[in-house]
């Protein structure tokens, strides 16, 4: 369901559901969230209600006639940064449509990191995000408008509207209903802190490559050790610190050993 609040936004719809959850983006590019918005498992749960966007361009809450939102840093420098009073407003409306609840939550490279546990502990019915562009926001803006600071990586970025949109994917994903099947959710990599495991499908040679005979032999029980085997043998391999935070179970440790024998001398 979406929300075009501002500028040369379309609406569908215009009620807000009790239980959906929904986010409000503070952008100069509303359009860029609107098109990502587009596709695959967000665009479903948007149509399906489960969750919503609305975006709010702060250009449409400039006072001046050229529509003014950022300007030249205090003490030089290159680049420009994004006025505080456009946002505030923007903010603002964005806040006054959920009677004042929401966090506030700064999309920036100082911000903490963020993971797919803390979404999983995530106990909100909706977020606001504001995308910065430039060098950034107005500090005062910061301290009077934003409760927390976000960032999706040690990488820099042009802004902050693809780390909302990566947010709100992984968010919405986890919402009640959003994956058909609502096993998918609770297997994925991360949920328990271990790396997927290898996948096939037909053809079953593939350039002269078989598709590992246990997984066709139907026995289940031999499947999921198989699967968590690998599991536990790539994430050893490629990500030794995400088990380091993950105690083993007897039957995982067990395969976890088999796992480097058979594959010693790989
Ligand atoms: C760190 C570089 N900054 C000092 C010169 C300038 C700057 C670069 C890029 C300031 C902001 C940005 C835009 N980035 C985001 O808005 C952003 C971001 C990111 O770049 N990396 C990871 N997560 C995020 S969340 C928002």
């Amino acid at each position: 369901m979406w929300y075009w609040r501002t500028g040369e936004w379309l609406s569908i719809g215009n009620l807000i559901i009790d239980d959906a959850m929904h986010f409000d983006v503070i952008t100069l590019f509303p359009a860029l969230i609107r098109d990502v918005s587009k596709y695959g498992i967000l665009s479903r749960a948007l149509d399906m209600g489960i969750c919503s966007i609305s975006c709010w361009n702060p250009r449409d809450y400039c006072t001046d006639r050229y529509r003014t939102i950022d300007d030249r840093p205090y003490g030089g420098g290159p680049g420009m940064v994004m006025m505080a009073e456009p946002l505030a407003k923007a903010i603002n409306a964005a806040r006054m449509q959920h009677e004042n609840k929401r966090k506030v939550i700064y999309l920036s490279p100082q911000g903490e990191k963020v993971t797919h546990a803390k979404f999983q502990d995530l106990d909100e019915t909706g977020l606001i995000f504001i995308c910065g562009r430039y060098e950034g926001i107005d500090e005062r803006l910061i301290r009077t408008e934003v409760d927390e600071q976000w960032s999706i990586g040690d990488y820099v970025l042009a802004g902050g509207e693809l780390p909302a949109m990566v947010i709100i994917e992984a968010i919405t994903r986890l919402q009640p209903g959003v994956l058909g099947n609502d096993l998918s959710a609770s297997q994925d990599t991360f949920s328990d802190d271990l790396l997927d495991c290898p996948q096939f499908t037909r053809p079953e040679q593939y350039d002269g490559d078989r598709v590992p005979d246990v997984l066709l032999s139907g026995n289940h029980r031999e499947i999921d050790q198989w699967r968590l085997k690998q599991s536990l043998g790539r994430t050893s391999e490629k990500r030794p610190d995400l088990l380091e935070s993950r105690k083993l179970t007897q039957l995982e440790q067990r395969l976890l050993d088999e796992y480097k024998q058979e594959n010693r001398d790989h």
